[in-house]
């Protein structure tokens, strides 16, 4: 959907969910501005029993000028629209949730209209702009602005609203992974001192209270080193808090920590071990049921009541508290942990494969920036670093990957190609300079190449989750599923490789 869609209508109003949180203001904000903007008489509200009493977001809304209302019925909402008794808006859009959802008071109007970033809850109107796979709804109605042309940066309480959104909605950005969130945060020009001052009035008493009790009763599991707290409904960036400072406690190498909400339950993990990757683990423990991710160190996500109770799991404390535990149980207990550097692959039950000639993409890397400069690759599976050297090559696989490697590498494993180079993926890589903060597009430097088809190798598909620190990575695992596929290489069987199932199917061929 584009925003510009909306303008056909004309009494509006923009709704977030009850008890709104800072991601909730901002979109509804920026929302709001573009209508009114637009000349639209338009009206921002929520509804619910409670109205807005933390204290960040109170000065969110006296500082940035946050002109939101709270009503309680349709009465108020049509008298806010200056409409007649009875009358109903031409169009209603909620922001950050779904219209009909539990969490968003229900009002009628003649249309409806959904900009959010949670899982899809029911049917959806025509209307409407749902990106699971983004970390704030800020950032999808930033990314929407932007395709309207408009200059966010303009407006400096626009983009400070913005930026403290995805801030909060993602635990001080430790638990963002999709590029086009990172994008966000990196162009906004907002208020450091207005940030500041929204950041040191974050915690209310009662939540400080809320993780002080959640801490008494935290679960050590000292076989792993992992621990699971719980706590009382608070807002999500309390739960980064409890879990950054359990992982500071001795003995602790993961923790999980959870809240359980009206229609969702939120999460927050942490690692501070090699062998796992809090954002894999929160994946791990949201398949399935919701989304989770974020960084090796750092991550979170959200589950949904509702694909909980598909799975015929009871909505209650003590069933969520078994699934939590069977879950880290899973994870820990199931796994192969494979050090290349140390261990000697069994070849019996192995097959051969022949690599297969595909077509991939390389960029000389001195082409777009000078020797010795340091930069960022930003592409859809996170951002990878580069420094750029005589001979380095940057490579873009089959999936729109990324990598950098050496020209004596790249001549081993590919081929160049004289056709064009066509993009495989959707968001197009792009490289920025440490030095100058340059942003280039990538894709306009690469050149069409194909992978050696002659390499041979020795596979097997995995029965358990494999994890495998490789003799030039040691310190990131690559994660096999069952399914996936273990492999290495013929003539050197110290190199190891993990392969996604469907990846490898197209890359071998059984000989
Ligand atoms: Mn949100």
């Amino acid at each position: 959907m584009r925003l510009s869609q909306l303008l056909e209508f004309d009494n509006i109003i923009v709704q977030c969910h009850n008890n709104p949180d800072a991601d909730a203001l901002a979109s509804g904000f920026a929302v709001l501005k573009y209508l009114r903007d637009n000349g639209k008489n338009v009206r921002f509200v929520y509804g619910g029993n409670f109205e807005i009493a933390k204290s960040n977001l109170k000065l969110m809304i006296a500082d940035l000028g946050i002109d939101v209302d709270y009503v309680k019925t349709q009465d108020e909402l049509a008298k806010l629209l200056g409409l007649k008794e009875g009358e109903f808006p031409d169009l209603l859009i909620t922001v950050d949730g779904q219209y009909l959802e539990g969490n968003i008071q229900k009002f009628t109007a003649k249309n409806i209209a959904i900009i959010d970033h949670h899982q899809v809850e029911g049917p959806l109107p025509k209307l409407s702009e749902v990106r699971s796979y983004q970390a704030s709804c800020a950032t999808v109605v930033w990314d929407l602005l932007k395709l309207e042309g408009i200059d966010v940066n303009a407006d400096i309480k626009l983009s400070t609203a913005l930026y403290y959104g995805l801030l909060t909605d993602s635990n001080n950005f430790s638990e963002l992974h999709h590029p086009i969130d990172m994008d966000m945060r990196d162009e906004l020009k907002f208020s450091s001192s207005i940030i500041t001052k929204f950041k040191n009035s974050n915690i209310s008493q009662e939540e400080l209270r809320i993780a002080g009790i959640a801490l008494l009763g935290s679960e050590y599991y000292r076989d792993n080193h992992y621990a699971i707290v719980k706590t009382d409904p608070c807002d999500p960036n309390v739960l980064g808090i409890i879990s950054d400072m359990l992982l500071e406690v001795e003995d602790v190498e993961c923790c999980l920590v959870y809240s359980i909400h009206e229609g969702s339950i939120k999460i927050s993990v942490r690692s501070c071990v090699k062998e796992v990757k809090a954002d894999e683990l929160a994946q791990f423990i949201c398949e399935g049921v919701g989304n989770g991710g974020g960084h090796t160190v750092k991550a979170g996500g959200s589950i949904q009541r509702r694909l909980l109770e598909i799975q015929e799991l009871d909505y209650t404390p003590p069933s969520i508290q078994q699934f939590f535990r069977s879950r880290m149980q899973d994870y820990f207990y199931n796994n192969e942990i494979i050090y290349a550097t140390e261990y000697e692959m069994d070849l019996s039950g192995m097959k051969r494969y022949a690599r297969k000639s595909l077509k991939a993409g390389y960029i000389v890397a001195t082409d777009v920036l000078p020797v010795g400069a340091k930069a960022v690759i930003r592409t859809i599976q996170g951002d990878v670093k580069v420094e750029v050297e005589e001979d380095t090559i940057i490579v873009i696989g089959i999936r729109g990957e990324v990598s950098a490697i050496s020209k004596s590498q790249f001549d081993k494993y590919f081929e160049k190609d004289s056709s064009e180079y066509i993009y495989p993926g959707e968001y197009i890589p792009t490289i920025r300079s440490d030095e100058d903060g340059r942003i280039l597009e990538l894709i306009p430097y690469a050149h069409s190449c194909l992978t050696a088809g002659d390499s041979m190798m020795f596979a097997k598909e995995l029965n358990n989750r494999t994890k495998v620190f490789t003799k030039h990575d040691t310190e990131k695992y690559l994660l096999g599923k069952p399914g996936d596929y273990i492999g290495v290489l013929e003539d050197n069987t110290s190199e190891i490789f993990i392969f996604e199932r469907e990846i490898f199917h197209k890359i071998f061929d059984l000989i």
